[in-house]
């Protein structure tokens, strides 16, 4: 009897691969497809449109979730699902995302060109806005599907330009709806590893044990406009000096000398933003991971008040808009993903992520685990990411190994 993973075919997958990066490709070589773009919108449409020249059927949920799906011999069965997102920073790479829904893809596709006929229907998810640069916070479809989300609070959660989900949403291709929330029998989701452990450790494939946990917040920090040249500086109420002020003094309550807390300021908002004029406004990002679920509840717990510290006469909203725990996958399912990959001869070994993924949500729900493969130098989330086509196609042999198994 053949298996999937014989009908994996590098090349094809290497060609969507480019295929999907020349929707919002950038000139530097990388792509910018922020979530509900016009960008994210054709690359929904290209998979639509690869589905159903394989027959499957696709729907979208009120989140935006993209399904595609292959049927089982046992229709109400629950599905194996498998996925992962096709939106990507404003400075992202060809794969980050775009390799779990092309794997998963060519996993289906494989499945149909030997014949194989499973108990389980196999679904394809594209979630909606996992990168969280556009709409904050990430990982937002499949909350939203894990119900970790309201559907609600998602749908009115605005960009910088004002514009909501909902409305973004909106201008999303039409397709065949079908509620928020079902239940899967196990979810694998294949990544690029975005760290360098695989590369340096001459490991194919990476059979994920789990992920950091992580927080975000947004800070306002709200003064008053005053002339540059006329204010005196004991009067002024200068929100950029004393944003400043509090992230130099939230990095020295970040600081780790083992290297494992990962703090970023990544957005810092300042109006007008004019040269001669004190700033009256500035909103700024955090963004913190930590493997230990009590170390980062700790930090965490800190950040409101080192703000408030450092306030310097103006006045500061400190909101969490994102908080993860670590999390854990499934034994069952990192057993598979070894397993497969060890009757593919492929070289494996355990490791953590680093970066958050859609899995996340999907481990309360069902047994859960992430197969990562190699990325360059453990680049990402900038335009230079990369992959090697053969690295890429074992990832998905041993996706398809493990979907045909659990879908058994
Ligand atoms: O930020 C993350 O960890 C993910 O790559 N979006
Ligand atoms: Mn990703
Ligand atoms: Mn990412």
């Amino acid at each position: 009897m053949t298996s999937a993973a014989k009908h994996v075919d590098e090349a094809r997958l290497w060609g969507r691969h480019m295929d999907m990066a020349a929707i919002g490709a950038r000139t530097d070589g990388g792509v910018n497809r922020q979530a509900l773009s016009a960008e994210d919108a054709r690359a929904r449409a290209l998979l639509v449109e690869w589905a159903r020249s394989l027959g499957f059927d696709v729907a979208s949920d009120p989140i935006g979730n993209l399904f595609v799906r292959r049927e089982g011999t046992e229709r109400g069965a629950t599905p194996v699902l498998t996925g992962s997102h096709l939106d990507s920073q404003p400075t992202g790479g060809k794969f980050d995302g775009a390799y779990g829904v092309l794997a998963g893809f060519e996993a289906l596709e494989a499945l149909q060109l030997g014949g194989i006929v499973t108990r389980r229907p196999i679904e394809l998810v594209a979630w909606c806005n996992e990168e969280g640069s556009r709409f904050a916070p990430g990982a937002m479809g499949s909350a939203a599907f894990a119900h970790a989300l309201p559907l609600e609070t998602a749908l009115a959660i605005k960009d910088r330009e004002d514009k909501t989900v909902g409305a973004a949403l909106a201008e999303m291709p039409t397709l065949p709806p079908r509620p928020l929330g079902f239940p899967v029998h196990a979810y694998v989701e294949a990544h690029i590893e975005q760290g360098p452990v695989l590369e340096r450790e001459a490991k194919t494939i990476g059979a994920v044990t789990g992920i950091q946990g992580s927080q975000w917040f947004t800070v306002e920090v709200r003064g008053a406009e005053a002339h540059a040249g006329t204010a005196p500086l004991r009067t002024r109420q200068d929100a950029l000096k004393a944003a400043v002020a509090m992230i130099a003094a939230l990095e020295t309550w970040m600081a780790d000398e083992t290297d494992r807390v990962r703090f970023t300021v990544g957005r810092l908002d300042v109006s007008p933003n004019s040269p001669n004029t004190v700033p009256g406004r500035v909103v700024f990002t955090i963004d913190f991971r930590h493997p230990d679920g009590a170390v980062l509840v700790r930090l965490g717990d800190g950040i409101e008040r080192i703000c408030h510290e450092n306030a310097r006469g103006c006045a500061v909203t400190v909101t969490k808009n994102f908080d993860a725990p670590p999390c854990a996958f499934d034994p069952r399912i990192i057993d598979t993903i070894e397993q497969s990959a060890a009757i593919l001869g492929l070289s494996r070994m355990r490791l953590p992520s680093g970066a958050f993924h859609d899995a996340k949500h999907m481990v309360d729900l069902c047994p859960t685990g992430m197969i990562f493969v190699p990325c360059e130098k453990g680049i990402s989330h900038n335009p230079v990411e990369n992959a090697k086509p053969s690295d890429l196609a074992a990832g998905a042999r041993v996706l398809a190994t493990v979907l045909e198994e659990l879908a058994r």
